[in-house]
């Protein structure tokens, strides 16, 4: 195969790349795997994520229910082995060696540069970056560089609301990861999360005292709406409301259901089911939100695990290139 676009997609995957696709210089989405954990405080394996997604991604057929021939557009997942994985590699096992909290932050922030830069790199090119974490403190500078010229709101899946000033010591910890973003990012302008179960004191405190700038939906609310009555389109509607015209997707794999993702961090059960997840998804093509970029985390444990992982990234691939189903 000499052009790209003769590309077969009714074919088994043989190509190498991210869902088996060749590489395309003209790709309309560029994901960064960040293979880092440094402050996974129980269960390991998030740095695994990017590999085991990409294995996992060769299994997934190219037509999507939600967003059709989401290939099309073009994706590209820059090597593992590429300078900017291997150094964020690099950076995680000295992390992850090392119990003292002061060279973890620092090394976390080195992290983050590098993000940052990419991601600004990616946005000056006119393409979609995405984040492929990684635990969730990884796409930091990624939304960073989304919010700094332009407003940006942050639609957020994650059990937990990940706004604790720090953890174990760690600013750029994955559950301080949102409020970092509110800190360091005056434009953005609005933070709406979904899926959140688990949390502690000030950080509810905290999402209170931000006023209209944090939307929390806690799962325990959304399902007792819906137990008295309320569909969960109606909840939907609200929640594409709330956000800005221009999007970030931060999607931490625990804001779905445990079931679907058993070997992550910290899975909790409850939250949403991979089918409601989607139908947020299309909600937000439907409402024409423009798709600054997105960002997968804290996939880690089993094929299961990426093959979970792998789907979603898909979908979200294909909401940032304006996908529409075919059926
Ligand atoms: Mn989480």
């Amino acid at each position: 195969m000499t052009d790209p676009h003769d590309f077969d997609p009714n074919a088994a995957a043989t190509g190498s790349g991210i869902f088996g696709l060749p590489f395309r210089a003209d790709a309309r989405v560029r994901i960064l795997g960040v293979p880092f954990e440094a402050t996974t405080s129980f269960g390991g394996g998030t740095h695994e994520g990017p590999a085991l997604v990409l294995e996992a991604s060769h299994q997934v057929d190219l037509l999507d229910a939600h967003f059709g021939p989401v290939w099309q557009a073009g994706i590209v997942l820059d090597p593992l082995e590429g300078e900017t994985s291997r150094t964020i590699a690099q950076l995680d096992m000295d992390a992850r060696a090392t119990r003292d909290v002061h060279k973890i932050q620092e090394l976390s922030v080195e992290r983050t540069r590098l993000v940052e830069d990419w991601t600004r790199a990616r946005l000056d090119d006119g393409v979609v970056p995405a984040i492929l974490g990684g635990d969730h403190s990884c796409p930091l500078g990624a939304m960073r560089a989304a919010a700094r010229s332009e407003d940006l709101s942050i639609l957020h899946f994650d059990a937990h609301l990940d706004l604790r000033d720090a953890y174990e010591g760690v600013r750029e910890s994955h559950a301080s990861i949102l409020r970092n973003v509110l800190d360091d990012c005056p434009r953005v302008d609005r933070l709406v999360q979904l899926g959140i179960r688990d949390y502690c004191e000030e950080e509810v405190e905290y999402a209170r005292a931000m006023g209209e700038r944090v939307v929390v939906h806690y799962a325990s609310q959304v399902a007792a709406r819906r137990f008295r009555g309320e569909s969960f389109g109606e909840i939907v509607s609200e929640v594409m409301g709330q956000l800005g015209e221009r999007v970030w997707i931060s999607f931490d794999i625990d804001g779905l259901d445990a079931p679907y993702c058993p070997g992550t961090g910290t899975p909790v059960p409850g939250g949403l089911s991979f089918d409601e997840a989607c139908f947020v998804l299309t909600a937000v093509r439907e409402s024409g939100k423009r798709i600054a970029g997105f960002d997968l985390c804290e996939v880690a444990g089993s094929p299961w695990d990426g093959n979970v992982g792998a789907r979603m990234l898909y979908k979200l691939c294909g909401l940032a290139t304006g996908g529409t189903s075919w059926t």
